[in-house]
C-alpha cells in the first residue's frame, strides 16, 4: 500500500490545487493532505480568504484525498512522514529541490504546476469585477 503526502493551504480551491491532488493520488493508494494553518501561513507571510476549518472541510470532501493533516510548521515534515508511513511526499514544482532533503525519509517528487489558476489570480480577479 503506497501512501502519497502533501502539504499547502488549498485557499480559494482551484482547479490547479485538484489536479496536483489527482495526479498526486495517483503515484498510490492513499494521499494525506497536510492543509496550512490560519497562524502557519501568517508565518509564510500569506492571509487566506478561506478559513482553515473551511479549507479542511472542502480539501477532505475530494474524492481522491483519503485524510487531512494541519501544517502547523516547516519543521513537521519528517516527523509526519515517519509518523504516517509515507511513501512519497510530493509537491508542484514551484517547490522543486526545497524539500529533496526529505529524500532521507521517503521518495519526493515535484510536478508541473497547472498553468494560468493561482489563488492569487482568482483574488484579483474577484477584487477587479
Ligand atoms: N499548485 C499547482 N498548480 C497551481 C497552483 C498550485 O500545482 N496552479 C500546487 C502547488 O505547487 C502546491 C499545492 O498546489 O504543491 C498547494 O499550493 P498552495 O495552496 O499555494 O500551497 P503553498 O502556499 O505552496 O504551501 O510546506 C509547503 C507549503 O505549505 C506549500
Amino acid at each position: 500500500m503506497t501512501r502519497v503526502l502533501t502539504y499547502g493551504t488549498f485557499d480559494l480551491l482551484h482547479i490547479g490545487h485538484l489536479n496536483l491532488l489527482e495526479r498526486l493520488r495517483a503515484l498510490g493508494d492513499e494521499l494525506i493532505v497536510a492543509v496550512s494553518t490560519d497562524e502557519f501561513n501568517a508565518e509564510k507571510g500569506k492571509r487566506c480568504v478561506v478559513s482553515f476549518e473551511d479549507r479542511v472541510r472542502l480539501v477532505s470532501a475530494l474524492k481522491c484525498v483519503t485524510d487531512v493533516i494541519p501544517e502547523m510548521n516547516w519543521a513537521q515534515k519528517p516527523h509526519d512522514i515517519k509518523r504516517l508511513n509515507a511513501d512519497i511526499l510530493g509537491m508542484g514544482n514551484d517547490w522543486h529541490g526545497k524539500f529533496d532533503s526529505m529524500n532521507l525519509y521517503c521518495k519526493v517528487v515535484y510536478l508541473p504546476r497547472t498553468e494560468g489558476i493561482s489563488t492569487t489570480f482568482l483574488r484579483q480577479e474577484i477584487s477587479r469585477r
